[in-house]
């Protein structure tokens, strides 16, 4: 058991370097990078597209999909007009630093402003591994349950920003909006936090405008 300690610690700590690398990378082409964390089916492909249909040329996106199997979510991302590359993890259930490096660059640099890579749906690995980007957004989504951030406290405590979808199906689901608030400010107090439906669309533009804003401000010159 002792033993096996060292050997995360390595993995991790090589894993942090090639993010490093990553981020070095980005900060060169002046392209704002976001790791995009949730739960399968949670919506994330489905942010990206309505995140595409709204920026009208204020930004361009790219964006690297994670997935165990197919490029589904790429092609997706790239009909909704961005520059998309797919990752097959095979088995693992988490994107790292290494597969990331590989994709950016298989990526354009020049050509996008930002970045969103969708990490593989789940909660507990992604958290463990940094990939380079400037920062981690969750999306939580309402049939989820609203105990999520109890039980999955390492992911709530740690991200950036915070995006509860399908806020349209309040009225049919179990999801108590108090009770998830409370459990994710003890964790992450004062995280920033943008309740919307990609379904209907409401609350979509103040997640869009505060990327535009978040990518202008922390955008390092190109
Ligand atoms: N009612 C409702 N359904 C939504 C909403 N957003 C996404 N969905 C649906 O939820 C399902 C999953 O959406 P995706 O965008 O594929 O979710 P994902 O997180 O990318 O899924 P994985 O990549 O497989 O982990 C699809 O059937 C979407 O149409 C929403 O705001 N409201
Ligand atoms: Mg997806």
């Amino acid at each position: 058991m002792t033993a096996r300690v060292p050997v995360v610690e390595k993995i991790t700590k090589a894993n942090d370097q090639i993010a490093g690398l990553n981020q070095d990378l980005l900060d060169r082409h002046g392209v704002f990078g976001i790791n995009l964390l949730a739960s399968p089916g949670a919506g994330k492909t489905s942010l990206i597209e309505q995140t595409l249909a709204r920026l009208m040329g204020r930004l361009r996106l790219g964006v690297i999909e994670g997935d165990l199997a197919t490029s589904l979510d790429a092609e997706r991302a790239a009909k909704a007009g961005a520059l998309a590359v797919q990752i097959n993890t095979g088995g693992s259930c988490h994107l790292d630093a290494p597969m990331v490096c590989g994709a950016l660059a298989e990526l354009r640099l020049d050509e996008i402003d930002a970045l969103i890579v969708e990490n593989v749906g789940n909660l507990i690995c992604p958290a463990s591994f940094a990939l380079g980007t400037h920062c981690n957004v969750l999306v939580a989504s309402t049939p989820e349950g609203d105990d999520k951030p109890y039980k999955y406290p390492s992911m709530y405590g740690k991200v950036d920003t915070l995006v509860i979808n399908k806020i349209d199906l309040l009225p049919h689901v179990s999801f108590d909006l108090a009770r998830f608030r409370k459990g994710v400010e003890a964790l992450n107090p004062g995280v920033p936090t943008f309740p919307l439906s990609c379904r209907t669309g409401e609350g979509v533009d103040a997640w869009v405008a505060w990327l535009v804003s978040m990518a202008r401000e922390k955008r390092p010159p190109r």
